[in-house]
């Protein structure tokens, strides 16, 4: 429909207006939420979809979209009003993506419209938002995995990916480190396809940004290198899409447009207040503010034509037209390109290139030892030769979790947009932040630190896990075995909090072969995280000739030896990691006293609980309560497969700084003290000691 000016003006303020009601109306029948921004921004959020998102509603999971985040997640409605009123369809149904009724049961049991934006399939809420900064570090991922999606697949002519990505922000997410740690990466690399829209409405929850943020946000980030905007009136649509249109024609910076609004907009009492940023605004104020808005005041939920046809003169024509001129020319593409057509397809789709793990190393009993990091460096180097859409890096310690991937992998960059290498620099949060844009964005990432640094990107972590994105966090320097960089450095209670995690696969090899194995779990994974972790020091290659084969990973534990003569074992000695070496030398040792025990290796207990209770039994047989956890980390947890009787050998303080060795021995990681539990196990004398 083609509009005049005049009509088009009168029915995007009903639109936007439209965008106010229901979100007063939402939250009033929810009896929760954050009505303020969402108020205060839908002339903003109206205007980035309709003015410039490029974005079929038709088809949501194009994968050359624009993303759009709203980083702000207790905005919300906001988010859920664009997205009805632009009919979004739903990728997988014959319905909308968010239904009127979803909007009726915001914060309800089964809506769509949970309390803050949560991520269900590609395309529609891009990402799950809420714990603040997180959503635009996230958006740091996604500009960078269009950089390289478009340095990778696109040709002259051809640009099958050159979307940008937008991030909808508050004073929340300007103030956390996160966000800093991302806005400094993004300056760095110069993601002329970012925009950070950021609402400065100087309120958040305990009042006047004036109690705690009085920085210059505009010098701050001219100082990562970005270009800053300013629109002076939330209200001013015009100025918003000009300043839109300016961060389109920037090629040098990504952008930040700084938007200065009154919180709640138009709710009489409660505008330019907190109390505007969280309590619904009871009857009388939203009437008050329906009345303000020109919006009839006795029929809640109320979508006026105009709403729906200003999102289809706008996101909803544009995008048809984008979709339309892309697909015809990614035909064009495949017909002159047709193997990397063919790739293109498989990445779309998330799928392993056929064959990828055929060529993942074995190494042999008769290699050196080899530290668990350094095994990976080997596996996660074939892996990348055979996944072309495998890239990462670490927070500044690539040499230390030895995550570099070879030449010809490159390092990205601006001047080498396709290289695998990432530098995130000493940013762990960002680096997790930025791990789930790129996987959003259908890439796979690795990101690498040391395991005690995993405390830094919980909170990122957590959102990726959450979202089920199939990220690969590797973390080395795994134990207190890491030695003389002492116990700031000495990981205690990381992995009982990471298996505590759900939706992240917890995986900690106990050779260089069991790292291969690891890669082959890790390899198809779609929908979770992993947590692969890694021992800094060597460990000797398990003779897979004498003991079962690192296969058995897959199942996160296995029965890795058993006493030799066809004895039943009397003792059940478990490890992970590097203590599986240690189990096996006190296997030897007691079976040279007579005592028949069996070595459980159990690297993954996340895998191990989705094996069935027949398979668990199998290993753990319930009848055989004499047993030895073997762990340098926290105890935590260990009673589930210790049982009562059992004996845990683990951490119960911090480290200490000395050489390894020196420490293992210390804390009573030897095979003696395996030996000596496992003797009092078998007459019943031993316990959790
Ligand atoms: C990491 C994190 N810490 C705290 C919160 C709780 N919280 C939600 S909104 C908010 C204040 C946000 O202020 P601002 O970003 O300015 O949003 P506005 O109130 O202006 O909409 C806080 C502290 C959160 N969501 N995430
Ligand atoms: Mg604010």
């Amino acid at each position: 429909m083609i509009t005049s000016v005049s009509t088009r003006t009168s029915t995007d303020r009903v639109a936007v207006d439209t965008i106010r009601t229901l979100t007063i109306d939402a939250i009033a029948a929810a009896k929760s939420g954050h009505p303020g921004a969402a108020i205060a921004l839908a002339p903003v959020g109206f205007t980035i979809w309709n003015h410039s998102l490029r974005y079929d509603v038709d088809n949501p999971a194009w994968i050359n979209r624009d993303r759009f985040v709203l980083s702000a997640g207790h905005a919300s409605m906001l988010l859920y009003s664009l997205i009805h009123l632009a009919q979004i369809k739903d990728p997988s149904a014959d319905r909308l993506a968010i239904e009127l009724d979803d909007i009726k049961n915001f914060r309800q049991l089964g809506s769509r419209c949970a309390g803050h934006p949560e991520r269900e399939v590609d395309g529609v809420i891009e990402a799950t938002t809420g714990p603040l900064g997180t959503g635009i570090a996230t958006s740091v991922g996604m500009a960078m995995a269009s950089k390289w999606q478009g340095a990778h697949f696109n040709k002259p002519g051809y640009a099958i990916f050159d979307y940008r990505v937008f991030a909808l922000a508050g004073d929340g997410d300007l103030m956390e480190g996160v966000g800093q740690e991302a806005a400094s990466l993004a300056g760095h690399q110069r993601l002329d396809n970012l925009c950070w829209i950021y609402d400065s409405n100087e309120v958040t929850i305990e009042g006047s940004t004036g109690v705690a943020f009085t920085e210059d946000v505009a010098a701050r980030f001219r100082s990562y290198g970005w270009s800053v905007d300013h629109v002076a009136d939330a209200n001013d649509r015009d100025a918003m899409a000009r300043a839109l249109d300016r961060f389109d024609q920037n090629s040098e910076s990504p952008t930040l447009i700084i938007v200065n609004s009154v919180i709640g907009y138009g709710a009489p009492t409660k505008q330019g207040t907190a109390a505007a940023h969280s309590e619904p605004l009871g009857e009388a104020e939203a009437r008050a503010a329906k009345r303000f808005y020109g919006r009839p005041e006795d029929s809640p939920f109320d979508v006026p034509d105009e709403a729906y046809e200003a999102f289809s003169a706008g996101i909803g024509t544009r995008g048809r037209q984008s979709y339309a001129t892309w697909l015809e020319k990614l035909e064009r593409y495949r017909a002159n390109n047709p193997d990397l057509a063919k790739e293109l397809d498989r990445f779309s789709t998330r799928e392993l290139p056929i064959g990828w793990d055929d060529d993942l190393p074995v190494f042999d009993v008769d290699d050196a030892p080899l530290a668990a990091r350094a095994a990976n460096q080997i596996v996660l180097n074939a892996a990348a030769v055979a996944i072309p859409w495998l890239l990462g890096g670490a927070s500044d310690l690539a040499p230390s979790t030895k995550t570099a991937l070879d030449s010809p992998a490159g390092h990205f960059s601006p001047s080498d947009r396709d290289g695998r290498n990432l530098h995130f620099g000493v940013r762990e949060s960002a680096a997790a932040s930025a791990a789930n844009g790129l996987a959003l964005s259908g890439l796979r990432p690795f990101q690498a630190g040391f395991l005690v640094f995993s405390d830094f990107q919980r909170g990122p972590m957590r959102l990726g896990a959450l979202m089920g994105l199939p990220v690969i966090h590797i973390f080395t320097h795994d134990s207190i075995s890491m030695g003389e960089d002492g116990p700031t450095h000495q990981p205690i209670e990381q992995l009982a909090s990471l298996r505590a995690m759900p939706n992240l696969i917890d995986i900690r090899p106990a050779d260089a072969n069991e790292v291969s194995e690891a890669w082959r779990v890790i390899g198809p994974i779609t929908d979770e995280s992993v947590a692969l972790v890694l021992a800094k020091q060597d460990l000797p290659i398990i003779d897979r000739r004498r003991f079962a084969a690192a296969s058995g990973l897959s199942r996160g534990a296995y029965v890795l030896a058993d006493p030799t003569d066809g004895q039943d074992p009397t003792v059940i000695l478990i490890g992970t990691g590097s203590e599986v070496h240690l189990c096996l030398l006190a296997w030897e040792a007691l079976k040279a006293d007579g005592i028949a025990a069996r070595v459980v290796s159990m690297p993954s207990w996340a895998l191990f609980e989705r094996q069935d209770k027949a398979y668990r039994d199998s290993v753990l047989p319930p009848h055989l309560l004499a047993r030895v956890t073997v762990e340098q980390a926290s105890g935590l947890g260990w009673e589930r497969y210790a049982g009562n009787h059992g004996a845990i050998i683990a951490m119960n303080t911090f480290g200490a700084s000395a050489p390894g060795e020196d420490v293992r021995r210390k804390f009573g990681f030897t095979v003696d003290a395996i030996v000596k539990a496992a003797r009092a196990q078998v007459n019943g004398t031993g316990d959790n000691a």
